[in-house]
């Protein structure tokens, strides 16, 4: 494995082409924060210790209930899936771990995986759970629900997939499981509401006492689909519920998707901060639905706001407040590594842009019913183009000034399609559709 991976000759050969124009821009950009009283040292050390980890099913094409157009030089298994989670490192250096799905990224020794992780610089973060898909050697079907099924022995199969998750997740180094169910219901009375989150509880419960000492538990909702009626976790209140009945160890995860359109997100996260259930974020971005679209490509505003409730959460809360950041894509149409690589920087922009507010003088302004005056320092941190920040923190840990134009200059995706042919049989890997 591993095969073509682009040099880091090349990566500080096109850094070194831009340096003039990056090192003007960045002092003009330096200047401008320090008439604003920015401090711009406080402001890198906090970009240089951000990770976004990708997700191992955004590495391939993703695709709709229409269909799936797969690409030339796509990871066939999960070790591939490492090589290009290695190069989206090398080139972007914010993303340094990997959230696998099982069983998607089924292997038969977890401990391998997770050494050839470590040779490529790479840490797991949180194994994801599927009890949403039926696989073919499965005794029950979730067709009907699976945490939540009427049937015991439904309930079981996926509490126990729950905990090989976690058995797997320990052999990996990973520190948390993510578990998100489709169970709800299609119609008006096809379930009891009540009784089908009882359900879910007692099942949790299972799950939650086989969680380590030191791992978390993420309670990820989603508002529909594929349960188009009621979903039994739709919300952030019934997250918070699950999570709070559970105990201390169990988290909220708001994917940006999973939302009514229009629902304030920011605020979810700032009641979630508060309560102390903030447990991470599946970043994307979305016009309609859940529609996975690229992180900040639809509303980047709405990114920056969120960021801009975490900021002053951990300005407030300390250290412990540390929120785990995940990508949570399907690309249908894109390269996935590009696409993850302008996703991952979309999300340091808006959490430099919100390190960036002033915070003394918007706390005056509210507390003094100034509303335009709070606006404006919200938008003068808004507007302000953090680009050469960002190219600096990239390069300052080895990265490249411009990810994108090193990436397709390299031919790194055609070197992938000679070196992982795809077999007459399909892809090797079972692929997500979602
Ligand atoms: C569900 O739509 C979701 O957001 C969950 O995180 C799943 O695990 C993921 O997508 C994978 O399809
Ligand atoms: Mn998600």
């Amino acid at each position: 494995m591993l095969g073509f991976s682009i040099d880091e000759a090349v990566i500080a050969g096109h850094n070194r082409a831009q340096s003039k124009a990056l090192d003007a821009g960045y002092a003009r950009l330096c200047d401008q924060l320090a008439e604003r009283d920015v401090d711009v040292a406080a402001v890198e050390s906090r970009l240089a210790s951000l990770n976004i980890a990708v997700p191992s099913w955004g590495l391939g094409t993703g695709g709709t209930r229409f269909g799936r157009f797969p690409g030339r030089g796509e990871p066939r298994d999960v070790y591939e899936k490492l090589d290009d989670c290695r190069t989206i490192w090398d080139l972007g250096r914010l993303s340094k771990s990997v959230s696998l799905h099982l069983p998607w990224d089924e292997v038969s020794d977890y401990r391998k995986l997770r050494l050839y992780g470590e040779r490529l610089g790479l840490a797991f973060d949180a194994v994801n759970s599927n009890t949403f898909q039926d696989q073919p050697d499965q005794a029950h079907s979730y067709k009907f629900g699976s945490l939540t099924s009427t049937d015991a022995a439904v309930r079981r199969q996926a509490i126990e997939h729950n905990l090989q998750c976690i058995e797997a997740g320990v052999a990996l180094g990973s520190r948390a499981i993510t578990v998100w169910i489709g169970d709800g219901a299609n119609f008006p009375g096809q379930q009891n509401l009540s009784r089908a989150f009882e359900r879910y509880l007692d099942s949790m419960k299972d799950i939650y006492k086989g969680l380590p000492a030191d791992w978390l538990l993420y309670i990820e909702h989603k508002f529909f689909e594929p349960a188009f009626y009621a979903t039994v976790i739709s919300d952030w209140g019934s997250s918070y519920l699950a999570a709070t009945a559970l105990g201390e160890r169990a988290k909220c995860l708001v994917d940006l998707g999973h939302h009514a359109p229009n629902v304030n997100i920011e605020q979810i996260v700032a009641r979630l901060a508060w309560s102390g259930k903030l447990g991470g974020f599946h970043f994307n971005d979305s016009k309609y639905g859940d529609d996975d679209l690229d992180a900040g490509s639809i509303n980047p505003f709405q990114l920056f706001l969120i960021f801009n409730e975490l900021v002053d959460a951990g300005a407030r809360l300390g250290e412990a407040f540390q929120p785990a950041y995940m990508l949570d894509q399907s690309h249908n149409i894109t390269d996935p590594i590009e696409s993850l690589l302008i996703s991952g920087e979309q999300v340091a922009r808006a959490y430099a842009k919100a390190l960036l507010i002033d915070r003394t003088a918007l706390t005056q302004a509210q507390d003094a019913n100034d509303v335009i005056a709070a606006r404006r320092l919200l938008m003068a941190a808004y507007e302000t183009d953090v680009s050469p920040l960002l190219a600096k923190a990239r390069i300052d840990k080895g990265g490249a000034a411009d990810p994108i134009a090193v990436y397709r200059d390299s031919g790194y995706r055609a070197r992938k399609a000679d070196e992982r042919p795809v077999s007459a049989a399909g892809p090797a890997v079972r692929q997500s559709v979602l």
